[in-house]
């Protein structure tokens, strides 16, 4: 048995000169290069004890080494867990606790001592440039590494994505869904050896990581990788660019620069959108100042890529375009699962090779989600037009989309309503010109007279990464209910909707 995802992605570039990663500096590394450096750490792993199946889990800054980490997870059968940078060490215990990680490799150790005690995990250190003490063990390890042997519905990785309850799921992703979604969007976007995509997307999400990465590689094509997206770095890269993928916060940021025109985008072949509603008026205005029209697509960390808009023919404003090749799509009735006539919104059932296998430990919620025919429940609210886009008008599931990171309201409500003095708590989504929606929290005080505005912001900020924290609290005396007692959040998004703004 081989190991077909290493192979296809990385073991077919042993021994390529060509550069695989540009550095804003100018400084490259080749792909045997790099492939030598996932082979030093993937024996350092083994080194370790780490085997086929076991997890690691990564909170690092984006660095050629956080990158490689993942090549050796995916070449000694590893089970690779990203985590966000933001996530303080609360949310971080949590993962490693839910995940059984047996590997931590943190850019603040320092802080995530206490984690790893706790939870008897080997934790080395890796700093924003790539060094720290996973590298230097690594520095002495030999760089050949004979894949170990995986078959397609082996695991490659865990992404944790919040859920309804507060609790975040680890959606489990198998070798065969990363590869079949990079393959096909390669064809879809028409990635070739002559692509060099501009990289300002974070890499311990699906979009930077799987989608930006693995098409790249696949097509072995080249990417200047920038730390995080900065609007005069990719000024000033554009030029040596041929492609870029970015959540709408990107192209806002963009087009809020008067050196976004023609002539700065030239260069470019294909702006592709996604994680979050790209507005329609964003994509006209895109289009207006450059002439180029930025490619939708829309996908979840469940099921990789299912839509896109066209690479050739209409790519339309406000929609995702039409289900990917082998991937099935279907609108349904949410209280039935009846399939609904094209034209009527419904919930969006998705199924393919992309849908993963369950969530890790979570066997009732995986039920919940993931029908026995193989169907995914995603969440989202659409229809299908006349012409066969996919438009997405909401979601069946309480989730707040900043800046493409997702947050569910009800971890940040659970932690408000253990407050003192506070009786119960509503989080909300709110308009925000850079970021989309923002976080706003609105509390009902208790009999007590306990409740402190500034002791809970600085509870929620020891606890919650910066980016789920409430930008604004609100006291009010009741929150407004139906008959059935559900709290309206429509309600309060028309009360405060412009409470999140600042
Ligand atoms: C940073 N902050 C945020 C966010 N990012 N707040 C809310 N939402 C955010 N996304 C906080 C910072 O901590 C900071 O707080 C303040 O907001 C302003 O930060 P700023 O410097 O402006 O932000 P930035 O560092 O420039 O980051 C904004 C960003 C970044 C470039 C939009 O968030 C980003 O790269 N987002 C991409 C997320 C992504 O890759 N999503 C894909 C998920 P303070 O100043 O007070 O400290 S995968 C997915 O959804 C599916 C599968 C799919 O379809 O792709
Ligand atoms: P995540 O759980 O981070 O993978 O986020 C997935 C969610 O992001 C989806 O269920 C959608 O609600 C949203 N999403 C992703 N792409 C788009 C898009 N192009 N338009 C609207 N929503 C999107």
């Amino acid at each position: 048995m081989s190991n077909l995802l290493y192979d296809s992605l990385f073991g077919c570039h042993a021994g390529d000169d060509k550069p695989f990663l540009t550095f804003a500096d100018g400084g490259q590394i080749s792909y045997d290069a790099f492939l030598r450096m996932a082979s030093r750490f993937a024996n350092t792993m083994k080194a370790a004890g780490l085997m086929a199946g076991d997890r690691l889990a990564v909170q690092v800054e984006k660095s050629a080494e956080a990158l490689a980490v993942y090549a050796a997870c995916v070449q000694s059968g590893v089970i690779l867990l990203p985590l966000n940078t933001a996530y303080k060490p609360a949310e971080v215990d949590y993962f490693i606790s839910d995940s059984g990680a047996r590997m931590l490799i943190a850019g603040d150790a320092e802080n995530l001592q206490p984690v790893a005690a706790v939870h008897d995990v080997i934790l080395h250190h890796m700093a924003a440039d790539g060094s720290g003490s996973f590298t230097s063990l690594a520095a002495t390890a030999s760089d050949q590494f004979a894949p170990v042997a995986r078959a397609g519905n082996d695991l490659a990785a865990f992404l944790y994505t919040s859920g309804t309850t507060g609790r975040s799921k680890g959606a489990m992703l198998t070798q065969n869904n990363l590869l079949s979604n990079a393959q096909t969007l390669v064809d879809a976007w028409r990635f070739t050896e002559d692509d060099v995509l501009l990289h300002a997307l974070p890499i311990f999400h699906t979009h930077g990581l799987f989608v930006a990465t693995n098409i790249i590689l696949l097509a072995r094509a080249s990417m200047i990788f920038l730390p995080k997206f900065d609007v005069d770095s990719v000024f000033a890269l554009l030029p040596q660019a041929t492609s870029m993928m970015g959540v709408p916060t990107f192209y806002t940021r963009l087009l809020d620069d008067e050196r976004l025109t023609a002539d700065s985008t030239r260069h470019i072949r294909l702006f592709v959108s996604g994680s979050a509603p790209l507005l329609a008026e964003t994509h006209l205005q895109f289009s207006a100042r450059t002439g180029q029209q930025i490619l939708e697509r829309y996908g979840m960390t469940e099921t990789n890529m299912n839509t896109t808009n066209p690479y050739d023919g209409p790519r339309r404003a406000g929609t995702v375009g039409m289900p990917l090749a082998g991937v099935e799509l279907k609108i349904t009735d949410p209280e039935t699962g009846a399939t609904l006539e094209n034209g009527t919104i419904g919930q969006i059932e998705v199924r393919g090779p992309n849908v993963f296998v369950g969530y890790w430990n979570m066997p009732e919620k995986t039920r919940e989600e993931l029908r026995e025919d193989g169907f995914f429940i995603t969440g989202d609210l659409g229809f299908i037009d006349d012409q066969g886009y996919v438009q997405i008008v909401g979601r069946n599931k309480d989730l707040i989309i900043a800046g493409g990171y997702n947050i569910y309201p009800k971890e940040i409500e659970l932690i408000l309503d253990d407050q003192p003095g506070v009786l119960e708590s509503a989080v909300i989504g709110v308009p925000h010109a850079d970021f989309g929606e923002s976080v706003v929290g609105i509390l009902v005080p208790d009999d007590s007279g306990l409740l402190d505005l500034e002791k809970i912001t600085e509870t929620l900020a020891a606890s919650l990464a910066k980016f789920k924290q409430p930008r604004k609290l609100v006291v009010v005396d009741a929150l407004p209910r139906n008959a059935m007692g559900k709290v309206q959040k429509n309600i309060l998004r028309d009360t405060y909707g412009s409470a999140g703004s600042a």
